[in-house]
Parts: structure tokens; C-alpha cells; sequence
């Protein structure tokens, strides 16, 4: 996801170099690639258009068109921004408890799977941490065998108890 945004963004400032002159025209189609761009990429709409607003208004403010390198100080401009809408800074993540339990509750089809293989993948790769996956999930089919294959992806263990329909008690165990 994060490198066919990139992707994006790239092209989208390539074509605003490669116009020689940058004008308020150009400037206004390259916001609207950036936030295209990011609402391929899962960006709510309206976060998207309020982070393509800003940048607009410090690309104007900042005087982008009358710049040495109009691209590079654009370029500046949605870097910081992005880095901005992320959060500024890192946060960092509290699992207390051990072994700490993380529940990933939502309606059918939010996302919770994918999500909690992602999760599982973070914590394994950047915090370094031995996360084991529960399938919780009685209610939907295959949901199950759709966490083992995710947890193969991801290389993270994941417990199962196929004929337990009680998700209390399975979690219970996998603790
Ligand atoms: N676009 C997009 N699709 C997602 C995302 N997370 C999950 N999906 C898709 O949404 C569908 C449901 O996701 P799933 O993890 O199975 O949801 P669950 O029922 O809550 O476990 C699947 O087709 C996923 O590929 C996401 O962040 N963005
Ligand atoms: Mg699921």
C-alpha cells in the first residue's frame, strides 16, 4: 500500500517538475494527484482533502511558484505534512501483562484478520516479540483457516481449537 502511494506521489511531482513554469494551475492538478493518491490508499476523504487543503495553502504561502526549485520546496511541503498527519512522532506501543493480550473486536469484514496479521507482523519484526495469534472468530465461516494462511504469511504461530464454538473459553486456553 505505502509503495503504490509512493509511486503516486512520485509521478504526480514528476509531472509538476517536468512543467518547467509552476503555476497556481499545476500546483492546484498536482494536490488533486496527491490526494487521489492518498485515498487510493485507504486515506479517509475527508482527512485527504483536508491534508491536500494545507498543502495547497503552504504551497501559495510559502510562494512555491517564485522558488529557486519549485519541485523540491513542494516536495518539502508533503513531507512534512504527511509526517504531521501520521502523528508528529512515533507513539509507542503498551502491551502490558505476560503474556500481554491484545483483542481485536469489529464487525464481520472491518478488517480484524488482516489487521491482526499485521499487527502480529510489527510486533515480531520491529519490537522483537514473540506474538501468537488466536482465531476467536466461531461466527464466520473459513475465518478460521483464513488466519492459519495469514499467520504462515507472516511467519507467526497461530492457536486454534476447530471444534470449540465458545470463543471465551478457546482464548482462555490459548493464554
Ligand atoms: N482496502 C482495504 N481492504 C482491507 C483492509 N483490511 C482488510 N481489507 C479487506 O477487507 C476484507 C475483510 O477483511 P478481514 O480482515 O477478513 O475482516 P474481518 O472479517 O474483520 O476479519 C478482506 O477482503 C480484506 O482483504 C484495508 O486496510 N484496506
Ligand atoms: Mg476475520
Amino acid at each position: 500500500m505505502f509503495e503504490s502511494l509512493s509511486d503516486k506521489l512520485e509521478s504526480a511531482f514528476k509531472n509538476l517538475k517536468g512543467q518547467g513554469r509552476i503555476t497556481e494551475l499545476n500546483i492546484a492538478s498536482t494536490v488533486k494527484e496527491i490526494r487521489r493518491a492518498l485515498v487510493d490508499a485507504d486515506v479517509n476523504y475527508k482527512i485527504a482533502k483536508e491534508f491536500t487543503d494545507r498543502v495547497k495553502d503552504k504551497a501559495m504561502g510559502e510562494k512555491v511558484i517564485n522558488a529557486i526549485s519549485p519541485g523540491q520546496l513542494m516536495t518539502k511541503i508533503v513531507k512534512d505534512e504527511l509526517a504531521d498527519l501520521m502523528g508528529g512522532q512515533e507513539s509507542s506501543f503498551d502491551a502490558k501483562g505476560n503474556p500481554a493480550v491484545i483483542l481485536i473486536a469489529g464487525l464481520q469484514g472491518s478488517g480484524k484478520t488482516t489487521f491482526s496479521g499485521k499487527l502480529a507482523n510489527y510486533l515480531k519484526t520491529r519490537k522483537g516479540l514473540s506474538p501468537l495469534l488466536v482465531a476467536a472468530d466461531v461466527y464466520r465461516p473459513a475465518a478460521i483457516e483464513q488466519l492459519k494462511i495469514i499467520g504462515d504469511q507472516v511467519g507467526v504461530d497461530v492457536y486454534t481449537e476447530e471444534e470449540n464454538k465458545n470463543p471465551v473459553s478457546i482464548v482462555q486456553n490459548a493464554v
